[in-house]
């Protein structure tokens, strides 16, 4: 296990596995595949490498059944770039802490990207948004109460989901609509009550993941974009009580035209 007390030489270290695995000197591009979005890797080119993420240095197995396990490098067809797909995350409701969580993003950085993409599943607030349906990140609510910086760090968080890659996502598909993300603690899904009150504050999206990852990665200085896919809608919005076996059906049933979705962003950065 290694040893997350000094996090950048713990990022450091699992960017050194990563590239040598692949053989390269640098990544351009990275992707967290969360819920639903497993499928947009084949789709970006050819496999340089592919690891367990057991393997390398700070990464956990997955928590969660339907999430990846596998750190891969990936030569993007159409601009000869390498994109480091990381197929799993560490949520902070695991209880391994904030530096677990915020270690995969920070490896990006230190394998040399400057771009990260990060994908999730989450509940909809927006009634016309049925579950498949991928919605941009504009802004988050971070409600975990915690954050991945440590000491007297005063990151500012203005434009961190970066107006320039959302325009890009936005080319590629002008139907995108975008929404405020906010990040519950979880594993619970919310109550009717706090759904609402999330929605009062502003948010259009509920999930457990995300935000504390977009702020290590601005931190990190990665311009960084997030697309959230609709599993489910939150509590309360929806009649029927959630479950995780939706989610992954909702999550299947969209993954072939997310899959291209996220292809096509990818291969215009
Ligand atoms: I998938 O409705 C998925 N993840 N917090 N709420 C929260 N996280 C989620 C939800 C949801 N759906």
């Amino acid at each position: 296990m290694t040893d997350l007390s000094d996090p950048t030489a713990a990022a450091r270290a699992a960017a050194t596995t990563i590239n040598a695995e692949a053989g390269i000197e640098a990544h351009d591009i990275a992707l967290v595949l969360g819920s639903g979005w497993g499928g947009a890797a084949e789709l970006l080119g050819e496999t340089i490498s592919e690891i367990s993420a057991a393997d390398v240095p700070g990464f956990h197995a997955p928590a969660v059944e339907g999430h990846g396990a596998t750190v891969r490098t990936i030569r993007i067809e159409a601009s000869g770039k390498h994109a480091l797909v990381l197929g799993s995350r560490t949520h902070y409701y695991e209880g391994k802490g904030v530096r677990a969580v915020a270690h995969g993003v920070r490896t990006a950085a230190a394998a040399g990207c400057e771009n990260l993409v990060l994908t999730n599943g989450c509940g909809g607030l927006n009634r016309n948004w049925a579950p498949g349906t991928p919605v941009l990140i504009s802004d988050h609510l971070n409600l975990t109460g915690t954050s991945p910086i440590e000491g007297a760090n005063f990151v500012d968080l203005t434009d961190l989901y970066s107006p320039h890659m959302r325009a890009i996502a936005k080319e590629i598909d002008p139907s995108l609509d975008e929404g405020v993300y906010a990040q519950f603690r979880g594993p619970h899904y919310e109550t009717p009550a706090e759904v609402r009150m999330a929605g009062v504050l502003g948010a259009d999206l509920v999930g457990m993941s995300t935000s504390l990852e977009a702020i290590a990665a601005r931190q990190a200085g990665l311009e960084l974009m997030g697309i959230s896919l609709v599993t489910n809608l939150a509590a309360g919005i929806q009649e029927t009580p959630l479950s995780h076996a939706e989610v992954i059906e909702a999550g299947v049933a969209a993954a072939p035209r997310i899959s291209r979705l996220l292809a096509d962003i990818v291969s215009k950065l």
